[in-house]
Formats: C-alpha cells, structure tokens, sequence
C-alpha cells in the first residue's frame, strides 16, 4: 500500500481499519472464510443504496459477528449502516449502474467494484470460489492479506527504520557539534533535513501496515513508538533555526510539506532539499548558515516552549544565546535567575558533551 495521503487512500485507511483483525467486522468475515459460503456487504446505508437494492429482508437488528455469517448462507448481500452497529438488509439483490466499467469478473465482484463506485460506500466481499475477503473502496481494490504476511513486510520495513534512524541520529549529532562552533554549512543542514524526511516516510509506510494489523500489530506499533519519538518535534525544529526571513519566506508548515512532495530521487540530492528549505547561499552548499537555537534549547531540561521562542526572539541566534550571562539572560521575561543559570548551565554542558569527530 503506497504512503500517499490522498482523499482515496485516506478512506482506504479508514475501512482498513475497520476491517483489521480484533474487529467484530474482520471476525464476521473471518467466520465467512471459514463456513466457504462468501458474501457481498455494503458498508453504509442511504437513499443511494436503497435505490439500487431489490428483494431481500429488512432486518434492522444489532450488528454481531455470528449474525453476519449466518445471513451470509444466503444468496444476495447484506447492508449494514454507516457506523457498523446494525444490520439493516440481507439476502438484498443489489442493481448497481451496469454502464460504470469494472474489470472484475464473477456477478459478486462486478456488483462489489460497481456499487463501490456509484454509492461511494466501501463494499466488501468474501469470495466462495477463491477464499479471499476484498474492499473495495472508490476505485480501488484490496486484497486482505493474512497477518502474518503482512508482519514479514513490516518488519523489513522496521529493520530499515533502525537504519535511517542510527544515521539520522549520527548526521544530528555533528550538526549539534557543528552549531556550537559556529561552522554550519547549507549542506550540513540539507543532509539532516534529508535523513528526518526518510525516516519519517518509512514510519508512515509502517503506520499503514500497523492499522491494517490491528490487535496483531500491537508490538509492531510499540517498536515504532520507541523509534520515532521525538522525531516530529525535531523536524520542527530544524526547519525553524533556519527558516529563511524576508517578505516572500514560507510558514514551517509549508515547507515541511514541499519537503513531503519531494519524490525519491530528489530527497536523496542535497541540493535540492537545500532549495525546498530556502538555504540558497553564494557558495552554494558549501555556505555558511547559522541556526536560531530552537533545537539545542529543546535539549535543555524543564525550558517551557514559550520560553524557548522568548529566548530566541530576544537573542536573535544560538551564539548569541551561548555567549549570553546569566545576567543578560535573565532580561527575557520569563526567565528568573533561577531559570537563567539553568539555561546557562544546561548550554553550557551541551557545549562540553558534543565533540565534533
Ligand atoms: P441456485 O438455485 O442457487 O442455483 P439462485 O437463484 O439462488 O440459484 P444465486 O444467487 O445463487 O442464484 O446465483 C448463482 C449464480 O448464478 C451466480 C452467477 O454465476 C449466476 N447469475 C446470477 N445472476 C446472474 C446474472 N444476472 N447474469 C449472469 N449470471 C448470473
Ligand atoms: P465467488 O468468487 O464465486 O464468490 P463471483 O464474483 O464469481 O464470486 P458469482 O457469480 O459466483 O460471483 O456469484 C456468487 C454469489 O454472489 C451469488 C450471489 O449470492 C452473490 N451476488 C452476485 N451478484 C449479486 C448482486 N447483484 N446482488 C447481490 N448478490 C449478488
Ligand atoms: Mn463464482
């Protein structure tokens, strides 16, 4: 499943979800699977699909796993409403527009993708003949994999996350190095930049498979919790030091998302994640940038956010901010003596413990 975010693929997600093993829906359409009779069902009830529906029973009754499977023995499909909680008709025939195209074969599957389409309800079905469960959601079509497999490709995926962020990890701490003896370039930021966007992708790809996973992806999704924290936050930050100043400059957010709408091969070049941050100096990549000192200070402890902006908006730069006294950081409001010397000192001990190599 590709890790676009677009209004299909956002729907997709959300049926996916519904469906994912540990749901009353995945559990029904477990038990289909299992008694081979298949099914048709129609996710969401209205006008739309009462005008397409002949014949079958009007049931509105409670919505449970052994109840779907046994109207399942019958021919036709069942209709449950919007929010899955009753089932509204069963044994129905559904008559969908037969001029919407569908590849599909088999009378199941053609009505599936049609009423699909024209009800822009998610339809799933249960194949007799070939013991899969499908969604069909707007135009597309998705196979439900069994967790297992889907657990073999998250966990390549996971064991590539591991990779990204030892790099990531390694790339941060020389710009923290870089930052503190004032020798940052164009490329070092862009590199950086570069890494947290990668990482960030590939956690995505793997939230996918942890909502499709359901109850199964439990651990999945506290591996990927261990390894992403902070990293939202950080790719804040590194986009705030040295988010460029004048009339026509981006917000953070905006440019977070041109980063986004890098493809593969131009997030691997520096040059061109150096141009989506607006870091395009005379020497090119080899430039000299100067960050703000939002993402060091995040590094002191118990600083409040809000103390953090009035700090960089009163200094200006983070070697100001290191030069800067208890005396004159107790200028900015907000900042107490107390709350000065541990700024001071919280710097300072960030100063001694980064080494550049
Ligand atoms: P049986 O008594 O089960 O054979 P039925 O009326 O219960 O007949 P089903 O809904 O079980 O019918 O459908 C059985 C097959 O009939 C499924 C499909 O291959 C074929 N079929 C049903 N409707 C059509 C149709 N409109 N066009 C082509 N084939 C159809
Ligand atoms: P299988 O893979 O065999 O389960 P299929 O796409 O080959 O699916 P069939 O023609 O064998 O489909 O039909 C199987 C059943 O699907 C028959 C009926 O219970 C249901 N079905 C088919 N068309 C409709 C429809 N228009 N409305 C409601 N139920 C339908
Ligand atoms: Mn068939």
């Amino acid at each position: 499943m590709p890790a676009d975010r677009t209004a299909d693929s956002i729907r997709l997600r959300e049926t996916l979800a519904l469906i994912a093993p540990g749901t009353p829906l995945r559990d029904g359409l477990e038990r289909i699977l299992r008694g081979r009779t298949g099914a048709l069902i129609v996710l969401g009830y209205d006008k739309m699909v009462d005008g397409i529906s002949t014949g079958g029973f009007t049931l509105d009754v409670p919505f449970t796993s052994t109840g779907l499977r046994e109207l399942a023995k019958m021919d036709g499909a069942i209709i449950v409403d919007d929010s899955l909680s009753r089932i509204v008709q069963a044994a129905v025939h559904l008559m969908p527009d037969h001029t919407i195209p569908s590849t599909e074969t088999g009378t199941r599957h053609r009505t599936a993708d049609r009423v699909a389409k024209q009800t822009g309800h998610p339809v799933i079905s249960v194949s007799q003949s070939m013991q899969i469960i499908a969604a069909y959601v707007g135009e597309t079509r998705h196979v439900l994999e069994d967790s297992g497999q889907i657990l073999s490709r998250a966990n390549q995926a996971l064991a590539t996350l591991e990779r990204y962020k030892l790099r990531l990890d390694e790339v941060a701490s020389t710009l923290s190095a870089l930052e503190i003896e004032d020798l940052v370039t164009v490329r070092d930021v862009a590199v950086v930049a570069q890494r947290l966007e990668m990482v960030t992708r590939i956690a995505r790809e793997i939230e996918d498979y942890v909502l499709e996973l359901g109850t199964d992806g439990r651990l999945l999704s506290l591996q990927l919790e261990e390894l992403i924290t902070g990293v939202d936050a950080e790719r804040e930050m590194v986009i705030r030091d040295y988010l460029p100043r004048g009339r026509r400059s981006r917000s953070p957010e905006e440019l977070l998302a041109e980063l986004e709408a890098l493809n593969s091969a131009e997030l691997v070049d520096p040059a061109a994640t150096a141009r989506v941050l607006g870091l395009t100096t005379s020497d090119a990549l080899d430039g000299a940038v100067a960050p703000r000192g939002y993402r060091l200070l995040a590094k002191v402890p118990r600083l409040p956010p809000a103390v953090v902006d009035r700090l960089v908006d009163h200094f200006g730069t983070l070697q100001k901010l290191l030069s800067a006294s208890v005396d004159d950081l107790q200028a900015v409001e907000g900042v107490g003596e107390l709350r000065a010397r541990s700024v001071r000192e919280g710097l300072s001990r960030l100063a001694e413990s980064t080494i550049l190599e």
